[in-house]
């Protein structure tokens, strides 16, 4: 059956960076199904209008389209019970609360470390898109946004602590295995992996150890996934 994903893209169609595309990623590698992965740009709205919304990532399997990456993930779960379960203990409910702590605490750090490196890997066309829509949302200029990240960057770690105790008691947040809570952090850490150089995390932080670990996952998928 054809599967297709449509991912955000850099001026590079093969520099794929959106936290929310890279949670499906993996949860598909996970499913151990296949998927034709295809390059989207902000401004290029008109090649989704099909999924009756503007944002990615978009999945159409066979003759279902779903969009919304928490919804994917679930469709994917029941679609394809019979892979290995991305909700290993059989609910959705504490995933969950991984995806809204990680959208809403974790990305604004992020945001604040990267999104002025975002637009220099974007295509001439999408620039103004990214800039005007960004620099409205956050109210300065991306340069401002992140002219004091070398003081975010500890704050952000400091918000990772409750994955620290987490990984110092179980090797994944999924628990002895990787699941779609691995998924939904460690698609956030790609995002900021992939657009810029800045480092988030020391070397020694089991959270690097963890990241690194699931980068690894799938033939290396997200340790070669080409960066800035
Ligand atoms: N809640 C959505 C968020 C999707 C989203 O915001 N995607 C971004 C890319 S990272 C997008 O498509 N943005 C389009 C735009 O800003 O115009 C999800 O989890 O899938």
């Amino acid at each position: 059956m054809a599967r297709t994903l449509y991912e955000l893209a850099g001026n590079d169609p093969a520099l794929r960076f959106s936290p929310y595309c890279w949670r499906i990623r993996f949860a598909l590698a996970h499913k151990d199904l296949a998927v034709d992965t295809l390059p989207w740009y902000f401004t290029d709205k008109q090649a989704i209008e099909f999924s009756g919304q503007g944002r990615v990532p978009v999945l159409i399997d066979g003759e279902r389209v779903v969009h919304e990456s928490f919804e994917i993930a679930t469709y994917l779960e029941e679609e394809y019970s019979d892979h290995p379960p991305l909700f290993p203990s059989g609910s959705t409910a504490e995933a969950r609360f991984i995806n809204a702590w990680t959208d809403s605490i974790i990305h604004p750090y992020l945001s604040r470390m990267v999104v002025s490196d975002i637009i220099k890997i974007l295509r001439p066309e999408d620039q103004h898109y990214f800039r005007q829509s960004r620099e409205t949302l956050f109210g300065r200029k991306l340069e401002d946004v992140t002219a004091n990240r070398d003081e975010t960057v500890l704050e952000f770690r400091r918000a990772l602590q409750p994955v620290r105790i987490v990984l110092k008691a179980q090797e994944w947040l999924g628990g002895e295995q990787p699941s779609y809570a691995d998924y939904i952090l460690g698609g956030s850490l790609m995002w900021a992996r992939c657009v810029s150089r800045f480092e988030i995390l020391e070397d020694s932080d089991i959270v690097a150890v963890w990241f690194a670990k699931l980068r690894g996952l799938y033939d290396d998928m997200g340790e070669t996934a080409p960066r800035a």
